[in-house]
């Protein structure tokens, strides 16, 4: 038999379905088998006092997505897949979002150049749509999904990126005919910019407001309808950043009448409460994000969704906007009324230390659970797996090393996102990655990168099985 290029001996390698401990071969960057006792390795990685598991795929992640000015993304496709990789996250899926007025094809094209001899890890596309005009419809996005972009966001929000119910309807019909994976953000346009002005109107302008004008009701009742939406056209939908009990709600309601209803949370709905909008001064903007993140019950009720399967997956939305930065929270070098503070928050890194810290390591999930969230179900939903997401032979050896014992308290320092802070400055965890090998090459060891800027490679997404029409 021909020799492995690596051998990771000894591990506790954890899959979705399975924690086993046994060898892990590689050969020309694919698992070739798993076993004990496989034979050396031209290259060998002691691994009896880690955990191993696949790769993470962070499937709602944001990097360098054009922007109106001021506003430009800290993190470009090196600097976010370098972040990424010393997380543990393996394969990317940003989004190539479609401007008003203009093609898709277009949006993917120059997605592409931006991406190009950039990336450390792997990346897929998911797609926003903004403009469904019968030439989107009829003929770019199927297209599109043919060619490896089989999902696209929508969003209930935001004037330049919002699609009306009946928008929604077409493309989720067009969606239903290709058997691609529509996503949504589900907050009520109509009640924010209501909010928005009854608080500007009383003076009540400071980063602590944004929660203010997006209370839970506003995406309750966003997610109620898009489920509502999606069950007419009988097609899937996947819910993305739940924030709260209410909105979780809506989606166990629609999960137990059987329809396929998938929901995704981020790290800042378990993490980071209301409170820390109203921080000293401004850097309450540091934690502006949509929709705000709640308060501690809502916290715990998040935790409960993903521990009882409400949550198929668990994503970062890292979305990297510095915070001393005129083209991210101080457009043009001021402090400004929150609505016009971009939304998003850095978190690509940290996404799967905190779980595996405060899920796994606080017995609050198990490995399996923490394996399904952060990667094969992503994986699955966005048909990237078995290539992605999982321990299997054949599939590409993308694996996260894991020290359980090492604890590291959060600085921004230490994090390789070009942001200029992180919301969980000061956090301490225990647990955190040890090597990140992906396609069989390490690309990350004891907290140093070591990879080539552009070895990551582009991946055509196939269409989801979760999506097939039921008849
Ligand atoms: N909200 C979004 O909808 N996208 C990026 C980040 C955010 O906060
Ligand atoms: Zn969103
Ligand atoms: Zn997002």
């Amino acid at each position: 038999m021909e020799r492995f290029d690596l051998v990771i001996r000894g591990g506790t390698v954890a899959t979705a379905a399975d924690v086993v401990r046994c060898d892990v071969g590689v050969r020309g960057g694919r698992v070739a088998a798993l076993g004990t006792d496989l034979p050396k390795g031209t290259r060998e990685i002691d691994a009896r006092e880690l955990v191993v598991t696949p790769g993470g795929v962070d499937g709602h992640c944001h990097m360098d997505q054009p922007m109106p000015a001021p506003m430009k993304m800290a993190d470009d496709f090196a600097s976010g897949t370098l972040s990424a990789a010393c997380g543990g996250t393996t394969t990317v899926i940003p989004f190539a979002a479609q401007v008003k007025g203009q093609s898709i094809a277009a949006a993917v094209e120059d997605y592409h150049r931006r991406a190009d001899g950039r990336a450390y890890v792997d990346y897929a596309f998911h797609l926003i749509v903004t403009d469904p005009t019968e030439q989107v419809l009829r003929a770019e996005l199927p297209r599109l999904i043919r060619s490896g972009y089989t999902s696209f966001k929508m969003y209930m929000t935001y004037d330049d990126l919002k699609l009306n119910d009946r928008q929604i309807l077409d493309v989720l019909a067009l969606a239903r005919r290709e058997g691609a994976m529509p996503m949504i953000h589900a907050e009520n346009a109509d009640c924010i910019a209501w909010l928005t002005d009854v608080l500007e109107r009383a003076g009540h302008i400071a980063p602590r407001y944004h929660a203010d004008s997006r209370p839970r009701v506003v995406e309750r009742e966003a997610t109620h309808r898009a489920i509502s939406l999606a069950e007419l056209v009988d097609v899937p939908l996947l819910i993305v950043h739940v924030s709260g009990a209410e909105a979780m709600e809506q989606i166990r309601w629609a999960q137990s009448r059987g329809l396929r209803v998938y929901g995704e949370t981020c790290p800042q709905y378990l993490f980071l409460t209301e409170e820390q909008l109203a921080g000293e001064g401004y850097e309450g903007a540091k934690c502006v994000c949509s929709p705000p993140p709640r308060d501690k019950a809502n916290q715990r009720a998040i935790w409960q969704g993903i521990a009882s399967g409400v949550f198929q997956v668990f994503s970062s939305d890292h979305a990297p906007f510095g915070y001393e930065d005129p083209h991210g929270k101080k457009p043009g070098g001021k402090s400004v009324p929150f609505r016009y503070i971009p939304n998003g928050i850095p978190g690509i890194e940290t996404r799967l230390p905190l779980l595996f810290s405060e899920g796994v390591g606080k017995g609050r999930i198990d490995l399996q659970t923490f394996v399904a969230l952060t990667s094969t179900n992503p994986a699955k939903i966005y048909g990237l797996y078995p290539r992605k997401g999982t321990i299997a032979v054949g599939g590409d050896a993308d694996f996260t090393l894991w020290d359980p014992q090492r604890e590291v308290t959060i600085t921004n320092s230490a994090l390789h996102h070009n942001v200029d802070y992180t919301p969980y400055e000061g956090m301490r965890l225990k647990g955190w990655p040890k090597l990140t090998v992906s396609r069989g090459e390490i690309v990350f060891a004891d907290g140093r990168a070591d990879a080539a800027r552009g070895r990551g490679q582009f991946l055509a997404c196939a269409l989801p099985q979760a999506a097939k029409a039921a008849d």
